[in-house]
């Protein structure tokens, strides 16, 4: 299998996160490239028309994309059990999308700040993305959705995007306002599949 990767693009991180945790690493070649909002990178266009990150392409030249679908697709293959069957299966994969939403948010702040010329920028826009952010971590902070040490995709995508705010957003200092949380991610964040060195954002 081929990963269009950046070592810095959390959803990346899940999806490796992932393979570590099915025993799948070994299998991925990961292909550099450029994944960017304007300057396209046309190898990833051809295999992915939205031109991002991560992109998969199977061992039967199937461009799987985006992380959720990857994510599931590893699991599937590596006969995980990281998307469970039960009846925890719609909280699980809601967590998950919670982190990936947190994403989003971060990326929209991100984008907003390097790619858009100072003068254009939005404050109002950039507020109400770290809103999402804020109001995110406080729920999670209640414990609405709680979060665990179970191995699933919903906690180890919270972890992603934990990992993210640390890389590009520390300023924002999580841990001192949500604790409950940096001491869930003190423990789980020590998961190999989440230290490994290419486990980077
Ligand atoms: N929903 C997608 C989000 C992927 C995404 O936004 N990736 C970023 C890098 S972290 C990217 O490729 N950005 C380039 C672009 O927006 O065109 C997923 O879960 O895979």
């Amino acid at each position: 299998m081929k990963l269009f990767f950046s070592a810095t693009s959390p959803y990346v991180r899940k999806c490796m996160a992932v393979a570590h945790e099915v025993g799948l690493v070994d299998r991925i070649e990961l292909l550099d490239c450029k994944a960017h909002p304007i300057n396209r990178d046309a190898a990833i266009v051809a295999a992915n028309p939205l031109g991002k990150v991560p992109t998969l392409i199977t061992d039967t030249g199937v461009a799987l994309y985006d992380s959720r679908v990857i994510c599931e697709y590893l699991d599937d293959l590596g006969g995980g059990s990281l998307f469970p069957q039960d009846s925890s299966r719609w909280s699980v994969l809601a967590l998950q999308s919670l982190a990936d939403g947190v994403l989003d948010a971060c990326l929209l702040v991100r984008y907003e700040e390097v790619t858009r010329p100072e003068a254009l920028r939005s404050a109002d826009w950039t507020r109400g993305q770290l809103d999402k952010v804020a109001t995110s971590m406080a729920a999670l902070e209640a414990g609405t959705p709680a979060l665990d040490q179970r191995v699933h995709i919903g906690n180890l995508a919270v972890g992603c995007a934990l990992g993210y705010l640390d890389l590009r957003f520390a300023h924002l200092a999580w841990r001192s306002q949500y604790p409950r949380v940096a001491a869930w991610w003190a423990t789980y964040g020590k998961r190999p599949s989440l230290t490994t060195a290419w486990a980077l954002a």
